[in-house]
């Protein structure tokens, strides 16, 4: 077997089915390979970042590895951005890059880079394969390492004279990824977490997006109605509660809900769960949860104390602490909380719950918001590009499902959310897949509607249309006495008519109550859209805590 046709065998036993990617002269053989390969399918898109990006949705929406592939050189350095961005949300994306021979490595030769060295600061492990004997047990390995405690990517070097080699190689079994090892909570851990549970007053949980990935949205929503929490919720984890439960209070921080940021600044108890207490979650750590103990649930050792002091650490995946911790509380009959907190936190629900309902001309977002989210109900996923539209998006959009909500928190890339929407549909084809875009971010990946086009998938790409790199025009105007510098986007193409140019559904809706019905139409178009929303250009994402500023003191007008 050749090594190229081992790669595949090997990427079929780690259930691969999808793959992004473009070819080039240090991976010809592999797609030569791809040429009889019948199980797999590979969608070709129109720039590498773009394939990382799509494999980081797919892998986001599934739950499963995505897989991106792309020539040595500038198709491998074009994957950086893409691989960054899936390591700093911990998403569980596979790449491989061709590479020139192993002879010639370290020449200089045509389209060598030293990916190694390119990839190391930002996978959670990379490997180049040197012989084909090695290359089935690094493909082994490299998911495993993607998929095992804190997911993250894994880049593999694959030199051309290994793909073009020949052995007798013999491929694993197939794997499934439910059976991989979990880590328990100590029980002396979990016997002072529910001590703490108890003997709290007002206990907030806040979730993150290690609660998605440990699949513990149940055990969450159970322990928040046990205990009589309330759950906030990072940018990862929205969706780990629905957002329409009573006691979830949406994301904190930055452009967090008022309701979430003061119920973290007021409550006794804090209890985060795979989250990284993020400058953008937390603001000044001096004065987050000023009052509260706090308990810091992360399978990753080194996020514990990393970023705010922490009372008890417990190092353990999500799902099974949650469990330990259920089963300690349920021994106690904890009977949840004295109406006391609860009333405050009903009253913060109420009396901060944010209005989406204007009528203006030009569109207000937060009504682009509302439509949109009437139009997906509990089954759409939602992607967003990064900006002010995300920000909107993350604020007033209200998920109900986990995975049904992605975004590119940690590294916030322009560009990231309609390959990552591609990447999204192709991995639940069943469900409508919405990126909430800013017409800046949609630009820097705006060639993949040649890749939706082609293979049909039908993604609406929902433009909030400013004119401007709203969000730092934002930052101008609050903070640097609207003095607005290099934001205008005068020059944009009309979108209506891009789509249209590549064999897409375009359409523009300009009032209030036009965008849903419009939404309707180009999901059922049968084709990729874009609905073209001009916003009010001057609105800004309110309220916020500016950076290192406290939680409880917002700018909110
Ligand atoms: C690749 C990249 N370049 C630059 C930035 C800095 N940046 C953050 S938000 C933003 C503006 C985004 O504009 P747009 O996509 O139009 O969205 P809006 O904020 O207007 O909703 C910029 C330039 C970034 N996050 N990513």
């Amino acid at each position: 077997m050749t090594g190229s046709r081992a790669l595949f065998e090997a990427l079929k036993a780690e259930g691969v089915r999808h793959i992004f990617g473009i070819p080039g002269g240090a991976i010809i053989p592999v797609y030569d390979a791809l040429y009889d390969e019948h199980e797999i399918v590979h969608i070709l898109t129109r720039h590498e970042q773009a394939a990382a990006h799509a494999a980081d949705g797919y892998a986001r929406a599934l739950g499963k590895p995505g897989v991106c592939m792309t020539t040595s050189g500038p198709g491998a350095t074009n994957l950086t951005t893409g691989i960054l961005n899936a390591y700093m949300d911990s998403s569980p994306v596979v790449a491989i890059s061709g590479q020139v021979p192993t002879k010639t490595l370290g020449t200089d030769a045509f389209q060598e880079a030293d990916m190694l060295s390119v990839m190391l600061p930002v996978t959670k492990h990379n490997f180049i394969v040197h012989t084909v004997e090695e290359l089935p047990a690094t493909i082994r390995l490299a998911f495993r390492t993607a998929m095992s405690g804190r997911p993250g990517p894994v880049h593999i070097d694959l030199p051309k004279d290994v793909q073009v080699s020949s052995a007798d190689l013999k491929i694993p079994a197939e794997i499934t990824y439910d059976k991989l090892p979990k880590l328990e909570p100590d029980p002396e851990d979990v016997r002072m977490a529910v001590r703490m549970m108890v003997s709290a007053a007002q206990p907030v949980i806040y979730a993150g997006g290690g609660v998605i990935w440990s699949g513990a949205s149940a055990e969450l929503v159970q322990l928040a109605e046990l205990l009589g929490a309330p759950v906030v919720t990072s940018l990862m984890g929205k969706g780990a509660i629905p957002e329409d439960h009573p006691l979830s209070l949406g994301m904190l921080g930055m452009h967090g809900r008022m309701a979430a940021n003061l119920a973290v600044t007021e409550c006794d108890l804090l209890v985060g769960i795979g989250v990284r207490f993020s400058d953008r979650a937390t603001g000044d750590v001096r004065h987050f949860a000023p009052r509260a103990k706090i308990m810091h649930v992360d399978i990753d050792r080194v996020e514990i104390g990393k970023n705010v002091r922490v009372d008890l650490p417990v190092i353990a995946d999500a799902k099974l602490f949650l469990r330990a911790v259920l089963a300690g509380l349920r021994l106690q009959a904890q009977k949840g909380r004295t109406s006391e907190w609860l009333e405050r936190i009903e009253r913060l629900r109420r009396d901060l719950s944010p209005r989406m309902d204007y009528d203006e001309v030009p569109i207000k977002p937060q009504r682009a918001v509302k439509e949109i989210m009437e139009v997906l109900g509990a089954d759409g996923i939602v992607v967003t590009e990064v900006g002010q539209c995300q920000m909107w998006a993350a604020h007033f959009y209200q998920v109900r499902r986990p995975r049904h909500f992605i975004s590119s928190g940690g590294l916030g890339t322009m560009g990231f959310g309609f390959p990552a929407a591609i990447g999204a549909k192709v991995a639940r084809p069943e469900c409508d897949v919405v990126n909430i875009a800013g017409d800046g971010s949609f630009l820097m990946n705006s060639q993949e509607m040649a890749t939706a086009v082609v293979n049909r998938i039908n993604v609406v790409s929902c433009i909030f249309n400013n004119g401007y790199l709203g969000m730092v025009k934002q930052w101008q105007d609050l903070f640097y006495g609207k003095r607005r510098s290099a934001v205008d986007l005068r020059g944009s193409p009309d979108f209506v008519r891009l789509a249209e140019a590549y064999g897409g559904w375009g359409d523009r809706a300009t009032r209030p109550g036009e965008i849903g019905p419009k939404l309707r139409e180009a999901l059922k178009s049968g084709k990729p859209a874009i609905l073209d929303i001009p916003i009010d250009p001057e609105e800004h994402v309110l309220p916020m805590v500016p950076a290192g500023g406290r939680l409880d003191e917002p700018i909110l007008t």
